[in-house]
């Protein structure tokens, strides 16, 4: 047989999510195959809300809806239309078993003893949504678990739920920009798929992907300056003040579109805690705990200030925490301010 004719085209970009996912099974030999159909649940609802998205001018679906979500925040209707395509194309899924939202108060518990429903997903559908009306950047960030009580009989799912960032079997997170754009991780390296409108396939664009060690971007709300701990506000300074290296800033308001640049091009992206909000404003299990687990397999770190972000023992389902992430070496001088006792 003949060789293939050589390509005037990258490897990558034939290479699917589907088979890239399949292909890292070689990592777990007893996996059956059940983990990337609950995975193919995800994309198939972020390419529904991505087709919404650009659209969005066009169809009734910009604003608010008039309500709060359980947190107090203004709820837009993109933000219920995203939570829904994902609690359905992730309920017909039979492995998994339940599934958690930023929109939804109390966790939704698709099956509750058996050898069913391994699996625990949970997202933040529309994140940014404050982004929506002005087409800026916004996303949907996600975590998968795995149930710990696997035997017959009735589980203690809030158990399940409350479990350190290390134990996620996977992280990521679809970026609505200007492409887009998702970035996934099992534990063995960060990949990223761009969704080709034409084919509606995710084809991979960038394998095993680094935060540089250095980056010389820092990323904060500075309207909270007065409000951040005198720690904080001594790091801001400094890095202000800084003439070799001397830092840009850069600020979306939308976690996936911060820590996208931060993973590509690195920098430091926090949300500290404020007077007001004491346990910061970003939620743990579906916005800190993956951002987390995506910096550290790509060389990068995660932090609250005091402590990793992936050892961290969740409460409550909704809980908050204060952030830093990004580039090794920026992640180490924040800390280098806010856990001086250390
Ligand atoms: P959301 O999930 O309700 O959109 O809120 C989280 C967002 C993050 O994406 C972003 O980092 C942060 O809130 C921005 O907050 P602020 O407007 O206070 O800077
Ligand atoms: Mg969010």
């Amino acid at each position: 047989m003949n060789d293939l004719p050589e390509s005037q085209f990258p490897e990558t970009s034939m290479v699917t999510l589907q088979q890239h996912i399949m292909g890292q099974q070689r990592y777990h030999p007893t996996a059956t195959g059940e983990f990337s159909w609950l995975l193919s649940g995800l994309t198939q609802a972020t390419k529904i809300i991505s087709a919404k998205v650009r659209r969005a001018g066009l169809v009734d679906i910009l604003g608010a809806t008039g309500n709060e979500n359980i947190q107090g925040e203004v709820v837009q209707k993109l933000d219920i239309f995203a939570n829904e395509i994902l609690m359905k194309c992730l309920s017909y899924r039979g492995n998994v078993g339940i599934l958690a939202s930023e929109e939804n108060e109390n966790p939704i518990i698709l099956h509750d003893s058996g050898a069913a429903g391994r699996y625990i997903v949970l997202f933040d559908p529309l994140d940014g949504s404050s982004n929506i009306d002005c087409n800026m950047p916004i996303g949907t960030i996600f975590s998968v678990l795995e149930r710990q009580n696997t035997g017959f009989g009735p589980r203690d799912s809030m158990a399940d739920i409350l479990q350190p960032g290390l134990k996620q079997r996977a992280a990521g997170y679809v970026i609505y920009g200007s492409s887009t754009i998702l970035v996934y991780t099992t534990g063995q390296g960060v990949h990223m798929f761009t969704l080709d409108p034409a084919s509606g396939a995710f084809l991979l664009s960038r394998e095993n992907m680094k935060i540089p060690e250095d980056g010389l971007i820092y990323s904060v709300n500075e309207s909270n300056y007065t409000r951040f701990d005198s720690d904080v506000q001594e790091y801001l300074v400094k890095i202000k003040k800084s003439e070799k290296p001397r830092y840009n800033s850069r600020y979306v308001g939308a976690l996936v579109a911060d820590f996208h640049r931060t993973l590509l091009k690195g920098g430091i992206f926090m949300y500290p805690s404020t007077s007001d909000a004491p346990k910061g404003k970003l939620r743990m299990l579906y916005e800190c705990s993956p951002m987390a687990f995506l910096a550290e397999q790509a060389g990068g770190m995660a932090t609250d200030g005091k402590q990793s972000i992936l050892e961290k023992i969740p409460g409550a389902l909704h809980e908050r925490s204060p952030l830093f992430i990004g580039s090794k070496n920026q992640v180490e001088e924040a800390l280098s301010f806010t856990n001086k006792t250390k």
